[in-house]
């Protein structure tokens, strides 16, 4: 052997031995939870400032806060803790000693926290306290949060409460396990062995909504089976109640519209007809009794072939309030979703769902929440905010996002969706005046209203990193952060979770967050740039499809949504066209329908342009386009280089993890960009611009490339 090659051999059997200390494998499993070391430079501070916790009276959710925050403690600063200090938690209530202090706590509400320093004759006491003991909890995990992030502890005096009040998750998981859009796997709750089998994932999935402030979820799939009402499966439910508890967290099931058919041998589902009525409030008292603080139902109605009110002639407003008033006396609310179009209606499909509630707009019971997805078509890449929006100022209206990537790459693909939910919320709807942003509807600061929601689809499945990729936990994450204050900064977010899931070093952080805060926009580009939507593959929606026409209904084809011929490309949602802008208040409106205001980035939802348009690069319109394809697919090539930096900060399992999937994602960029490419210039003949290069398949070819078994069908 050469000297050089022993050296090089020497060398790598002590990486080897080195390498469990320096970056011990994982898999993702524990996911912003992991309390590793704090690196000894930091370590001594906190030591002397973060003391013994003192016994907490004797709750579930007072104990399980204990015990996180010692397991925390543990993990991050070890069991030696010499500063002599104590951290005392509790409520007033359960402690005289939190009580003698007299904490102001009453901007904390039924879950927020306030966290305080102080000297106890000299000794550092910190005292984490609330209202509840499941504030307490939220407390706990912000206090770990901060040296998680590395900031000082010894200083506090920090009070925080959630601006949102349910902030759920949905899942969209079957009884069979199936998770529709699910990309993580099978779904986590095993129905089949509930309610005798309790596996322990379902309180390490309480514990991880907890630590982000999540407060509900719904167990199953909006596009709901009756069977989920049934004895059997509400003692199912009752099962992961019961685990969720302690956690602060409450269950909710979808509600299928036509079970009193189904399961309660009525004829009809005629939310006016009282023996309908008398099955749903039998049916909620039934619910109640095994689930005493069982949250409500979600339903989804009329909408996509799902049994609704306007079955029998009914309108929504009866629909929900008929289940409002079975769910009421308990305190439960009714979550209606505004996802309502009809291909039968010739009208544009982005204006069906403000239509149809806008007339109900002070006609909902005041437990319904109306729940509207963040844009008018369909968790796209982009789309602008839903008109409904600040249109309903009678109406407790809920935000939908949707956190597993439908449309965005599935688990493959690695986009931070907060920035997408940022954009959102922070649109202006000026329903009252400049300023009446999204996020102050949906916190219900601008009509003042106390039933606020967002919900968001979950990503979570039965995979060991729960959400498909590593990256995708950052979008639960983010949904969990941004539900508790819509106006957090998505940015803000991300590093926290940087920090918490990988490293709080900087030299991993600052890159890792810029390849994060980009990530999204370079989907965009790879996938619908300037405006485009609804051009996937048809169905299973994975992968480029500008193609799709025909088949069963207009509104799920592409075609319907682009308008590309020879002459130009774009749906006219100007007064000239659809006039969907006129659902928007006039200084929106107006900026929308006018060619030098409206943001390039939403030209073509709005805009039918000829394809020598040009765009505010001096560029034709088609160059634009096709240059910010490339410009996608160029994006995730430098995410991966960022990627491969990084490497140094990350054990390999989760290293080599992500950077497999970015390379699938940069083979597939590359394939949305050539096959849109294709199939536009087959349209309207054009040339690329210099220096493009040519798609190496025939449109044919991509045409064909077909998914008989993509998941989450
Ligand atoms: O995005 C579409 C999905 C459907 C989904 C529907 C909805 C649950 O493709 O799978 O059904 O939206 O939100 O109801």
């Amino acid at each position: 052997m050469r000297p050089s090659h022993l050296f090089r051999g020497l060398c790598l059997a002590a990486g080897l031995l080195l390498a469990p200390l320096i970056a011990r494998a994982e898999d993702g499993h524990e996911l912003w939870l992991r309390y590793r070391p704090v690196e000894a430079s930091a370590a001594g501070a906190y030591r002397a400032s973060v003391g013994a916790v003192a016994p907490v009276a004797d709750t579930p959710t007072l104990k399980l806060a204990r015990a996180e925050l010692e397991r925390g403690l543990a993990g991050l600063l070890g069991e030696r803790r010499d500063g002599g200090g104590e951290i005392l938690l509790g409520t007033p209530k359960s402690s005289p000693r939190i009580a003698a202090l007299k904490l102001p706590l009453e901007t904390a509400g039924d879950e927020g926290f306030r966290i305080r320093t102080l000297a106890d004759g000299g000794r550092p006491l910190t005292v984490i306290a609330a209202n509840t003991d499941v504030g307490v909890l939220h407390g706990v995990y912000r206090y770990l949060a901060l040296i998680q992030t590395r900031q000082a502890v010894d200083r506090l005096d920090l009070l925080d409460a959630p601006k949102v009040r349910y902030r759920l998750l949905n899942h969209w998981d079957n009884l069979d396990r199936s998770v529709e859009r699910g990309y993580a796997g099978q779904s986590i709750w095993d129905w089949w062995r509930l309610p005798d089998v309790k596996d322990p994932r379902y309180v390490d999935y309480a514990r991880a909504n907890a630590s982000i402030g999540i407060n509900g979820a719904v167990l199953n799939n909006v596009n709901a089976k009756s069977d989920s009402l049934t004895a059997p499966y509400i003692a199912k439910a009752a099962a992961l109640a019961d685990a969720f508890r302690p956690y602060g967290i409450k269950v909710y099931l979808s509600a299928r519209f036509s079970s009193p058919i189904e399961i309660g041998g009525l004829k009809t589902a005629d939310p006016l007809d009282p023996a309908v009525r008398a099955f749903w409030k039998a049916k909620a008292d039934e619910i109640y009794k095994a689930i005493p603080d069982f949250g409500g139902f979600l339903v989804k109605a009329n909408s996509e072939g799902q049994p609704g009110p306007q079955d029998y002639g009914r309108t929504h407003a009866d629909g929900a309030n008929m289940l409002a008033q079975a769910v009421g006396p308990h305190g439960g609310i009714v979550m209606w979703r505004a996802f309502v179009y009809s291909h039968e209606q010739p009208d544009d499909r982005a204006k069906q769902g403000y239509s149809e509630f806008k007339p109900f707009d002070g006609q909902f019971a005041e437990n319904v929440i109306v729940q509207v997805k963040n844009g008018a078509i369909d968790f796209q890449p982009r789309e602008p905010f839903h008109p409904l929006f600040g249109a309903m100022p009678k109406t407790n209206l809920g935000m939908e996002f949707q956190i597993t990537k439908e449309y965005l790459g599935f688990s493959t693909h690695l986009a931070y969706l907060g920035t997408m939910w940022e954009e959102v919320l922070k649109a202006d709807t000026f329903a009252a005046g400049r300023g009446s942003t999204v996020a102050k509807v949906v916190d219900g600061k601008l009509h003042g209203c106390s039933r606020t929601l967002m919900a968001g689809v979950a990503n979570i499945g039965s995979d060991r990193n729960w959400s498909g990729s590593q990256f995708d936990q950052a979008n639960w994450y983010a949904f969990g952060r941004l539900a508790w204050d819509p106006e957090a900064s998505s940015e803000a977010v991300a590093r926290d979770w940087a920090a918490m899931t990988f490293t709080p070093d900087r030299r991993f952080t600052g890159p890792a967050v810029k390849m994060m805060m980009g990530s999204r926009e370079a989907v965009v580009d790879y996938m619908t740039p300037m405006g485009l939507h609804h051009l996937m593959g048809r169905s299973h929606h994975y992968g480029p499809g500008p193609w799709v026409a025909g088949g069963e209904r207009a509104d799920w084809t592409s075609v319907y949504y682009h308008k590309a011929d020879k002459a130009g490309i774009g749906f006219d949602r100007t007064a000239k066209g659809s006039d969907a802008v006129a659902q928007y208040a006039p200084p929106v409106a107006a900026a929308f329908s006018d060619l030098s205001k409206v943001d390039e980035k939403d030209l073509l939802w709005f805009h039918h342009l000829p394809w020598d348009y040009r765009t505010r690069s001096g560029r034709p319109l088609w160059d634009e386009l096709v240059i910010r394809y490339s410009r996608g697919v160029k994006a995730v090539d430098g995410m991966q280089a960022t990627w491969s930096d990084l490497s140094p900060y990350v054990d390999a399992e989760r290293h080599g993890e992500v950077a497999t999937y970015l390379a699938i994602q940069y083979r597939e960029a590359q394939w949305w960009r050539d096959a849109s490419v294709a199939y536009f210039q087959s349209i309207n003949g054009l040339p690329l611009p210099k220096g493009e290069a040519p798609p190496p398949l025939s449109l044919e070819a991509y045409e064909a490339i077909a998914f008989p078994y993509a998941p989450g069908i």
